[in-house]
């Protein structure tokens, strides 16, 4: 602290609060007094109405403590050293639980199992009371939450920040076969692991006009409209082996401070208080939407209120000390996660313009320079574009000003190929199809320095296709690839506690967890049969305790030694859970043909490898066709699963709420990963590194991070299929022009869904309708032979164990390019250029 803020403070209290800083013990005496503190004192609770929960309340609230000490002293290091910060801004942060986290980075389980034994309940016990903090869709939300806890690891000066959701992702349900959404009200009453910060609060404007106060030199003011307040809420991220702890800073809406007297004036006091607490919607849900853009005005507020919030908290911290504007991207790196927040870039502009009086030029200098974009699809339909009215409506001054961007940037175009109008069209922020919109991909590439895809193939495909006239204009050096990776902390520390005995005890040191490139060591090992038989006895281990999982949740019974066959993600048309099903589909047929032709027991099992196909995940709300794919699925569960002829030869399962918890137990069980995207159109995906970590194998086309990781851990270990993303426009030009007919085994999938082998659903007709023939946008059809021969292939190797093994445990330890600190790594020095900085 600087030393002015010493003097207000007596000598002892001084004293004391430096000493609290970190007095915290950990021996197990302390934690259990220090947990039945906070059940008495903070939770109220007395020996007669204490449960299950009020105790993983309790545990959390004393590991918080712990963790407000090492933060604290790492907020004061990154002051005291005005290092350069990074500023993770994104809409989704998708952390999932944060007991078990906590204390496996703090390295303190044992004290904490031994303690609570002891005070007669299971820390086990109490990880499974804690609800997940499901703040975000899917793979980009999960991958900022992957971040923080890579950043907080290797002691990068980070912040994070986004919304504080009163509901997070919805609940799934599983009514007569087909998805509905509950609310996930995911506070109950007191959330154990944020601190609220009524001091730190910040306001935010809505509507109103501009009013031109002088007209040379041209002054401008934003009022009038609404105003809402922010207030910040601080989540600690502990990292791993280190005593750093990072912040991550969620905004919720409150009533503004001011009162607008003018409404209270008018006598309708109750009314004029109801209106104030409209402003709260703001923070009150996320957009359940992945991958899909979908234009609502409040969606737009949500991402303005938190640009809006963050910068001027991150402009508070810098200007602590006398700067020259210049210094802020020597002390800033703002990476935003996909266009979401990429408002933010007009926002800083108007800040320094409107507020600090920067000439434009100087000013949208210093903007470049600080901020960073990530792009995280191709995907058209999910290309944010602002209809201008609705922009121009909620933030006048805004639109004013990306006008002004628009004007220069495409005078440098015109000047960059001169009469060449298409060009002009293709860049201009503008889009001129009605409704105008704006279209925020290309202000955030011309408001950032560096541009990033998140796998190699997805970069490749940006510079050449959607951001190509960029590229050329630019530079190819302004645009990054940056391959996802995932925390091998909750992927495998956490989640696979057995998989991770055995491969310190093979390697002889744990260090992986924190050099995962490490994990190549065991390819030494890999012709000991010993090793072999460790893998296999924890996969097995793992499959019992999802089987446990399938019975209790879904009431069917599968066979731990059956082959897992595994697809876990939101459910979307180009990830083709369609194909999928139609697979298994074409399976059943097959069994029941060999059946009625008379095969014995020992027949079929010579035939058909025992599978368990198993799928989850969540469709939009209003994404009909992936309802219907679900829909599909539960009735061929439903057939399948009950039909005698079959017994343990396949079953089918689909597994509701598919989230980060429910993916902890999933990943360690699985065999075989389905990532059949159709190529090009999965910019990344994670799901692959976590099941590939996990020593599953995979079932992939060559797609996202599929290509990069077949790669590292050999194409031996892959069943490849499909399409390659430089063939796919030229099948769909085929596809339309000269329809093939549907190949026979996908004809007779198609046929008894029509024939209601699996019962007669409104939905399925419109489902078949929507790829049949040249409707094939996503090569079903084009693909489906090849699927079924990788799944051969598949099948093939799993009879022989050792071989799939084999292949297990190479993949695994292939997999340390995969890890997020990798990522976050090059991140830093790439495109960020922060150093990392350990707490004093
Ligand atoms: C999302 O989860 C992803 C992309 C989006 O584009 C939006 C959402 Cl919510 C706007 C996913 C990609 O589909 C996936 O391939 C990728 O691995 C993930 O982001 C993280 O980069």
């Amino acid at each position: 602290l600087p030393p002015e803020d010493k003097a207000d403070k007596s000598e002892l209290l001084w004293t004391l609060l430096t000493q609290g800083m970190e007095n915290m013990d950990r021996d197990v005496e302390s934690i259990q007094k220090h947990i039945v503190n906070h059940c008495q004192f903070t939770l109220a609770r007395t020996q007669f109405n204490l449960d299950s929960f009020g105790l993983y309340q309790a545990t959390a609230l004393s590991i918080k403590d712990h963790l407000l000490g090492m933060w604290n002293v790492t907020q004061q290091t990154f002051t005291n050293k005005d290092v350069k910060r990074v500023y993770y801004l994104s809409l989704e942060f998708l952390v999932g639980r944060a007991l078990q986290n906590a204390v496996l980075n703090l390295d303190i389980e044992g004290e904490y199992s031994q303690a609570l034994m002891e005070l007669g309940t299971d820390l086990e016990k109490l990880y499974e009371e804690e609800k997940d903090a499901a703040l975000g869709n899917g793979g980009l939300g999960r991958l900022a939450a992957c971040f923080m806890d890579s950043l907080a690891t290797l002691d990068y000066p980070a912040w994070g920040y986004g919304i504080r959701y009163r509901y997070g992702m919805f609940a799934q349900k599983i009514v007569d076969g087909a998805q509905v959404e509950f609310p996930d009200y995911w506070i109950s009453y007191l959330n154990v692991w944020e601190i609220p910060r009524i001091d730190v609060s910040y306001s935010v404007r809505f509507y109103g006009e501009v009013r031109v106060v002088s007209d040379s030199p041209r002054v401008v003011e934003w009022v009038g409209g609404e105003v809402v307040q922010a207030v910040a809420y601080d989540v600690p991220i502990p990292g791993y082996g280190t005593k750093n702890c990072i912040n991550l800073r969620l905004w919720s809406a409150k009533p503004a401070k001011e009162f607008d007297l003018q409404s209270f004036n008018q006598g309708d006091y109750l009314g004029a208080i109801e209106d104030r607490h409209k402003s709260e919607n703001i923070s009150q849900v996320l957009y359940p939407n992945d991958n899909t853009y979908m234009g609502k005005e409040l969606r737009l507020k949500q991402q303005y209120f938190f640009v809006r919030a963050t910068l001027q908290d991150i402009l508070r911290r810098f200007l602590k000390r006398p700067r020259e504007w210049e210094e802020l991207p020597d002390k800033v790196a703002i990476q935003l996660n996909d266009t979401h927040p990429s408002i933010g870039i007009v926002e800083l502009l108007r800040i320094l313009v409107d507020e600090h009086g920067l000439e434009f030029e100087r000013a949208w200098g210093i903007v470049v320079k600080s901020f960073h974009f990530t792009n995280h699809t191709v995907l058209p339909e999910a290309l944010e574009k602002w209809p201008v009215e609705l922009l121009g409506h909620l933030l006048p001054r805004h639109l004013d000003l990306i006008y002004d961007i628009n004007y220069r940037f495409l005078q440098q175009v015109q000047a960059w190929r001169p009469g060449d109008m298409d060009v002009l069209a293709r860049m201009s922020l503008i889009d001129e199809a009605h409704p105008r919109s704006i279209r925020m991909a290309n202000l955030a590439i011309i408001g950032s320095t560096h541009v990033n895809g998140v796998a190699a193939l997805h970069t490749q495909l940006l510079k050449t296709t959607i951001f190509k006239d960029f590229c050329e204009f630019f530079g190819e050096s302004k645009f990054q690839n940056k391959t996802n990776g995932v925390t091998p902390r909750r992927w495998l520390h956490q989640a696979n506690p057995g998989l991770a005995a055995v491969i310190t005890s093979w390697l002889e040191s744990d260090a992986w967890i924190a050099n995962l490139d490490e994990l190549a060591g065991l390819r030494a090992h890999i012709d000991n049969p010993e090793l072999a038989a460790d893998f296999a006895r924890v996969k097995r281990a793992n499959k019992v305790r999802l089987a446990e999982l399938i019975q209790s949740t879904n009431g069917i019974e599968v066979d731990p030694d059956a082959l897992f066959d595994i697809q876990v993600k939101r459910i979307h048309e180009y990830k083709r859970q369609l194909m999928n099903i139609l697979a298994v589909i074409v399976r059943y047929l097959a069994i029941k043909e060999a059946v009625a032709g008379g095969a014995s027991k020992a027949e079929l099992a010579a035939a058909f490898v025992a599978r368990v196909s198993i799928f989850a995940g969540k469709a939009a709300p209003g994404y009909h066709n992936a309802k219907r794919i679900i829909r599909l699925i539960t009735a061929v569960a439903d057939v399948v699963n009950n039909d005698p002829d079959v017994g343990s030869l396949l079953k089918v399962v689909f597994m509701p709420n598919y989230n980060v918890s429910l993916a902890e137990v999933i990943f360690p069980g699985t065999d075989l990963s389905e990532q059949i995207s159709c190529s090009g159109m999965e910019a990344s995906g994670t799901g692959v590194g976590k099941a590939t970590l996990n020593g599953a194998l995979l079932i992939c086309t060559m797609d996202g991070a599929s290509i990069e990781i077949a790669e590292e851990i050999g194409h031996d270990q892959v069943f490849v299929f499909g399409a390659l993303a430089s063939e796919v426009d030229g099948l769909r030009a085929q596809v339309q022009f000269n329809t093939p007919p549907d190949c026979a085994p996908l004809a007779k999938a198609k046929a008894a869904i029509r024939d209601g082998t699996f019962g007669n659903y409104d939905e399925f007709p419109l489902l078949l309708d929507s790829f049949s023939g040249r409707n094939d946008y996503y090569l079903i059809n084009t693909d489906f032979e090849s699927y079924l021969d990788a799944q051969a292939r598949a099948d093939a190797v799993y009879r022989d164990q050792d071989a799939w093994l084999r292949k297990a445990i190479l993949s695994t330890a292939g997999m340390g390019f995969f890890s997020s600190d990798r990522t976050i790594r090059q991140y830093a020095e790439e495109i960020w250029g922060v150093k990392p900085c350990p707490r004093e």
